[in-house]
């Protein structure tokens, strides 16, 4: 019987596949029933013999009481954007430069769903987890919700590999969404407004028998680390992957060259109208792995892929009136309150006009009928005003003289485009710090949101960002909106963000120009917040990706009194910022300040560069006081005499590798 119920479990995982990956049902659904509910009584009569990849166990087990979150082992990236086949041409070339090199690869290109981006795991072949991208390092477990999806595995038709991290898109067909928001209209429930919106909202089901309903789908499109299976190109990746049983796109082609895969972009801006599903554009990746593996990631997106989007959606409408936004470091930027319109399925009624000079630009007034576009997700633009259909009671825009917010004159820095408020303590801009110190790219405090950070300014319960930190249990469940388990819940929240990252303590600070990629600098160079109070604009200028606005912005920052005043205040409150030193100790390069110098043969400059920081180290500016070791290429030129002389360490280009693969020590 127990060998029944196996033989049924693989039956009916073929059939599925056949018919809802390969679109190709081998049975009819009479008999696929039958043989359901023969496995349904076999398990019913041996509860001890259900596994977790039988097919019973797709129909969505108890609702959850909240989601918990999983850190993705290797963070999700996203690509960065392409507009046209200037910008492919372009991505081409950037390519080549990394790899300083005239040999073109070949690329994949496959369509961009407009869905959500989810990652699988399988341990032997069994469905183990699955989680959303969240912020690409920590996601959602909805493990419970993907089971639901129908061309999801349960089970690989292989099973020798002990981990596979499947990366892939979980979307609505345009067939799926009308029928679910058919259904939504009757039952008076509001619409998704794109498929996109419809996966999310169908993932993030506590309940996972409300995702069972959702004609969810899904393709995958890639695993986290290309080296887990024998494949060495994204071609022969995506074959394997669909032997396992894991649906592949079929409309993904192999590009020979970078001009088969701007025709290939033409092909899709045409066939996409006619697909089942929305596609938003075309992602091309390099096919080569070990091309990818050279050519590495920056901070939030790989170097060897990009998305190719379609034009935008345009819609007309009109301008009503403008408001003036300040912003955290003081820019006042306009903003049109727009006719509501509907482009694209998502309603629109703000757009940013950016600043003066862009206004001046665009020729926008007040009372003007204006085109506006949305691409993707991101924030709606005017493109133009309609001139045609402008009337004499059109009125110029003009930024104000004085703050809206805190009456203080505005400044205008020649050079500069944006109009400011430089008052330090004007309210505008500490409220704007103070959500952006909570919020996600903050210190992303649970429980304090930017409606409860306003509600708490307006109330003068926090005037600076310290106070958040002496917020009382007493202060928050009394507040209108707030009760015991909230308050409670916000204060769990900011304890927990009493320790965060130095570098995340330092984005959060909103120090102009000091976004997550230069407060990472800054820890690894300097890690610690006390060595940052008294650093000087000469030290910055020496960590290698640090500018100089950055520098003097930092440098002002650091040494305003108040600043510095606000620095004992978080001390004393218990807020302790930690330095990830452990990883760092173990590298190859800590401590260590290189310069390349004469022609290298092996590696770009770039890569060499790239290396060295992989591997904890820095690069110096010159021969400098810091500089510990200078690797020499084909003519050295002066530098080699100078760091002789000095008594620096030198190392060809080949012991520099032998260094970094481990074959002789630094020391
Ligand atoms: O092939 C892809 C499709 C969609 C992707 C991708 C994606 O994000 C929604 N993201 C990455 C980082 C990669 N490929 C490599």
């Amino acid at each position: 019987m127990q060998n029944r119920l196996e033989e049924l479990r693989i039956l009916l995982m073929e059939h599925s596949h056949n018919y809802y990956v390969l679109d190709d049902p081998q049975i009819s659904d009479g008999e696929y029933d039958r043989l359901f509910q023969e496995l349904l009584e076999i398990e019913k009569a041996h509860p001890d013999w259900v596994t977790s990849d039988s097919p019973s166990q797709r129909v969505g087990g108890a609702a959850l009481d909240k989601f918990t979150q999983v850190r993705h082992r290797l963070p999700m990236l996203s690509l960065e954007n392409a507009f046209d086949d200037l910008d492919l041409i372009a991505f081409e070339e950037r390519l080549l430069r990394f790899l300083f090199t005239d040999t073109k690869p070949d690329y994949m290109a496959e369509p961009k769903l407009d869905g959500l981006a989810v990652e699988l795991v399988y341990e032997h072949g069994f469905l183990v987890q699955g989680s959303t991208r969240g912020d690409g390092t920590i996601g959602e477990d909805i493990t419970a919700q993907i089971r639901t999806v129908n061309s999801i595995p349960l089970r690989l038709y292989k099973t020798d590999i002990p981990r596979l991290e499947i990366r892939g898109e979980v979307f609505m067909d345009r067939d799926g969404l009308t029928k679910l928001n058919h259904q939504r209209a009757e039952d008076g429930e509001p619409l998704f407004a794109n498929p996109r919106n419809a996966a999310a909202g169908s993932l993030r089901q506590l309940d996972p028998k409300i995702t069972a309903k959702r004609p969810l789908r899904f393709y995958v499109y890639g695993i986290a680390e290309s080296t887990d299976t024998k494949c060495r190109t994204q071609q022969e990746l995506l074959e394997f992957l669909s032997t396992l049983g894991l649906p592949v796109n079929d409309l993904i082609t192999f590009c020979p060259d970078i001009n088969a895969v701007i025709n290939r972009f033409s092909e899709l801006s045409d066939l996409r109208h006619d697909l089942a599903y929305e596609i938003d554009g075309m992602v091309v990746k390099v096919n080569d792995f070990a091309l990818q593996a050279r050519l590495g990631a920056k901070a939030r997106a790989p170097r060897w892929a990009i998305a190719c989007k379609f034009p935008a959606i345009q819609a007309t409408t009109k301008i009503l009136k403008v408001d003036f936004q300040v912003g955290r470091t003081g820019a006042v930027t306009p903003v049109a309150i727009l006719e509501p319109v509907d482009v694209g399925g998502v309603i629109v009624s703000r757009a940013t006009l950016h600043n003066a000079d862009e206004i001046r630009r665009k020729d926008l007034r007040r009372g003007d009928t204006v085109l506006i576009q949305r691409a993707g997700d991101v924030i709606p633009e005017i493109v133009k005003a309609v001139l045609e259909k402008r009337d004499s009671s059109a009125e110029p825009i003009t930024i104000p003289e004085k703050c809206p917010v805190c009456s203080h004159p505005l400044q205008k820095p020649e050079g500069e485009a944006v109009t400011r408020c430089v008052n330090p303590h004007c309210p505008a801009q500490r409220l704007r710090t103070m959500v952006h110190f909570c919020a996600k790219a903050g210190l992303d405090i649970e429980g304090l949101g930017k409606k409860s950070v306003e509600q708490l300014f307006d109330l003068q319960l926090i005037k600076d960002l310290p106070d958040i930190f002496k917020l009382q249990k007493g202060d928050l469940e009394v507040l209108d909106g707030w009760g015991e388990k909230s308050a409670d819940n916000a204060l769990a929240g900011i304890e927990a963000a009493k320790t965060p990252p130095l570098s995340r303590f330092l984005a959060a600070l909103g120090i102009r120009y000091v976004g997550e990629v230069t407060a990472g600098l800054l820890e690894n160079t300097f890690n610690s917040l006390e060595r940052l109070l008294d650093v000087t604009r000469e030290e910055l200028l020496e960590v290698e990706g640090l500018g100089e606005q950055a520098a003097n912005s930092i440098v002002d920052y650091f040494s305003d009194p108040s600043v510095q005043e606000m620095m004992r205040t978080f001390r004393e409150m218990g807020v302790h910022p930690q330095v990830m030193l452990q990883t760092e100790e173990n590298l190859l390069l800590t401590g260590e300040v290189l310069l390349f110098t004469g022609s290298l043969k092996k590696l770009s400059r770039t890569e060499a560069k790239k290396l060295v920081k992989e591997n904890g180290g820095q690069i110096a500016s010159g021969i400098t006081r810091k500089l510990t070791c200078l690797v020499v290429g084909e003519k050295p030129g002066s530098k080699l005499k100078k760091a002789q002389e000095k008594g620096k360490k030198i190392l060809t280009e080949d012991e520099f590798l032998q260094i970094l693969d481990g074959t002789i020590a630094f020391h």
